[in-house]
């Protein structure tokens, strides 16, 4: 028996590579990924020293995969795709982040699931926002639609 998993992949990308623009780098990733659902790309600023704007999207894929092995792949696509190691926030070909799973909460030397920092991260939740409001965040409680009501909240 195989069980499935489903995972909700945030893409990124703002930096020319083989496939093209931006866009067509995440349009290429998405192939490789074969979702099950995918949000729209979106242009957005950059948060972070990188001065180049981002295509953003959000997918959800479907596999037997636990997060480490997931991660695995994902590293491996990002490779294949030109992606340098070590310059955590320099411009980058392809970012393929795993953002929540259907198991919950996940923690291990390389991975935590949710991603730390997709809470207040419009360039995330936006996206997300567009196939998965209902999704619960495992810590915090709140659906993707409540979290991205508050960030947009003026404070
Ligand atoms: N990713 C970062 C840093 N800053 N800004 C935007 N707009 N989109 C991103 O995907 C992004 C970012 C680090 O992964
Ligand atoms: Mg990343
Ligand atoms: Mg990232």
């Amino acid at each position: 028996m195989t069980t499935t998993t489903s995972y909700v992949i945030a893409l990124g990308s703002n930096r020319r590579g083989r496939h093209g623009n931006p866009e067509r780098e995440i349009r290429a990733a998405l192939a490789l990924l074969k979702p099950v659902a995918v949000s729209p790309i979106l242009a957005t600023r950059p948060l972070g020293p990188s001065r180049r704007r981002f295509a953003n999207a959000a997918a959800i894929i479907e596999t037997g995969d636990d997060p480490p092995t997931l991660l695995v792949r994902l590293k491996a696509i990002e490779r294949a795709f030109g992606r340098r190691r070590g310059q955590s926030w320099a411009a980058r070909v392809i970012d393929l982040d795993i953002i929540l799973w259907s198991g919950g909460a996940w923690s291990g030397p390389q991975l935590t699931v949710p991603h730390p920092h997709f809470r207040t991260r419009d360039f995330v939740l936006t996206p997300l926002l567009a196939i998965t409001p209902g999704w619960r965040d495992p810590i915090s409680g709140l659906s993707v639609r409540h979290l991205a009501a508050r960030l947009r909240r003026p404070q």
